[in-house]
């Protein structure tokens, strides 16, 4: 038997390819070296650095499944994975701002696009010269997105949409909508549509007041009567299943993502332990204390086992959005607890931001509510477990 390492229970870095490690390695790099020195000052003033997203782009982490003919890198699931896990750890606002770019706007255009809208948008957005946002949660229409009230009316040229957006991450800075809207042309169906900042009617204006995801900016978008040309309709996808087929993606990341952020929570709740002394001893060399690491690492390491075990299914096209739901809601739920639990074991210390996990902690209510709140993803279970619908 080899030796045990806390920091790799069960070695999962054997299991990547040399690829996926490479990859792996510069996100980490990025991430502790360029995101980790201003997330402090970003959380605590709550600004957004949109050069942030020109710096992702130049390192190749926008689009990472996305073909390189495109601008994107035509790697793995797993790689795309292990991005989010690398962001993530240093704070899950910044892991959002790439995942939406990736997954629920690079993605859309890429799979439900016209080649013309492939060619227009993918490659700046890749770069991140330009930055996206997805519009499907409207006020009156969050768990239950067939509920929008955002409408797409046919014209003689294209379309004029009318509806509000609500709590789109990325929405203030952004360049690039893409929305869902029912359209009355296509039977009341939900449509998605690429809209350009500037159009006559169309606004985005920041949610202020968020006591997490404070790095992230957050806005709503208001529709106004924006007229757009029939350029502006993705062709490829008709229904729910269209951001259905976005959030598949993005969910499947935020569940290697918040596994990055509860790392970060452990590692420092162990690092805390073994530094501070009470009762003349290390915290760390209490039974109280080394269970709840023990506990954590179980989770940790499992739960990554989980996300390795969805992305080589999604890489061979045999995963299923069930899978993906499991270890969304799993790995959120199980990164709350333990980001709560570091803080406790920092003390009064733990609410400082001088340390990271009440930061963590906060960021992981915002992850554990969207894409699918934890109840939510319990209740698509539920269904594919008794054939039984209980949303209503
Ligand atoms: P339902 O009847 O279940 O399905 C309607 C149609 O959609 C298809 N479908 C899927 N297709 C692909 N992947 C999936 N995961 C799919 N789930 C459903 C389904 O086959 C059907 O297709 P068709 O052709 O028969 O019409 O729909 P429902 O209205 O009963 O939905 C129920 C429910 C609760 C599961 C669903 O609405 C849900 O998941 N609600 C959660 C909403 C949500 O996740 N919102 C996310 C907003 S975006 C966001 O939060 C971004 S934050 C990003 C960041 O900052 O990082
Ligand atoms: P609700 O749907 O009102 O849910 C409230 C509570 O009721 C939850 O506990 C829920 O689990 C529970 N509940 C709901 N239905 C049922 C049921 N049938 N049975 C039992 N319990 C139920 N959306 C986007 O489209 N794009 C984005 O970029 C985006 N970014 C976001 C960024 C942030 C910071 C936040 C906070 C949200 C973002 N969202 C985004 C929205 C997010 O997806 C929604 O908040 C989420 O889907 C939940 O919807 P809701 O807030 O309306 O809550």
């Amino acid at each position: 038997l080899s030796r045990f390492d806390w920091d790799d229970a069960l070695r999962l870095d054997s299991q990547l390819t040399e690829e996926e490690r490479m990859l792996r390695d510069a996100a980490r790099a990025y991430a502790q070296g360029k995101l980790a020195p201003r997330v402090t000052a970003a959380y605590r003033d709550e600004t957004t650095d949109p050069a942030i997203f020109r710096e992702l782009g130049e390192m190749g982490l926008l689009g990472v499944t996305i073909p390189e003919s495109y601008g994107g890198l035509g790697a793995s699931y797993v790689a795309y994975g292990l991005v989010a896990r690398e962001i993530e750890r240093v704070d899950s606002g910044y892991r959002s701002m790439m995942s939406v770019q990736s997954s629920l706007v690079m993605y859309p255009i890429y799979a439900y696009g016209s080649e013309a809208q492939r060619q227009k948008y993918l490659p700046g957005l890749a770069a991140g010269t330009l930055i996206g946002c997805f519009g499907l949660t409207e006020p009156d229409a969050g768990s239950d997105p067939a509920g929008m009230k955002a409408t797409a009316k046919k014209t003689a040229g294209g379309y004029v949409l009318n509806g509000s957006k609500m709590w789109i991450s990325n929405a203030p800075i952004a360049d690039v909508f893409v929305i869902w809207a029912k359209s009355e042309a296509h039977g009341g169906k939900i449509r998605g549509f690429v809209l350009d900042k500037g159009l006559r009617g169309l606004s985005a204006p920041k949610i202020g007041g968020k006591l997490s995801l404070r790095a992230s900016i957050t806005g709503e978008i208001v529709m106004d009567g924006v007229e757009v040309g029939e350029d502006a309709l993705l062709p490829g996808v008709e229904g729910l299943k269209g951001p259905f087929g976005c959030l598949n993606r993005a969910r499947y990341g935020i569940a290697w993502g918040v596994m990055g952020s509860a790392e970060t929570c452990f590692h420092a709740a162990r690092q805390y332990g073994l530094d501070r002394k009470q009762f003349n001893k290390p915290l760390a060399q209490t039974q109280l204390y080394q269970l709840k690491l023990a506990n954590m690492l179980t989770e940790i390491s499992l739960g990554l086992q989980g996300c390795l075990t969805v992305g080589r299914l999604m890489d061979s096209a045999n995963a299923a959005p069930e899978m993906i739901s499991l270890i969304k809601r799993n790995n959120c739920g199980k990164a709350l607890d333990i980001a709560r639990m570091a803080r406790d074991m920092h003390g009064g210390n733990g609410i400082s931001d001088a340390f990271p996990v009440m930061r963590h902690m906060v960021n992981l209510e915002t992850v554990n509510t969207y894409e699918g709140t934890h109840d939510v993803h319990a209740l698509i279970l539920g269904r594919a477990i008794t054939g039984l619908q209980a949303f209503f």
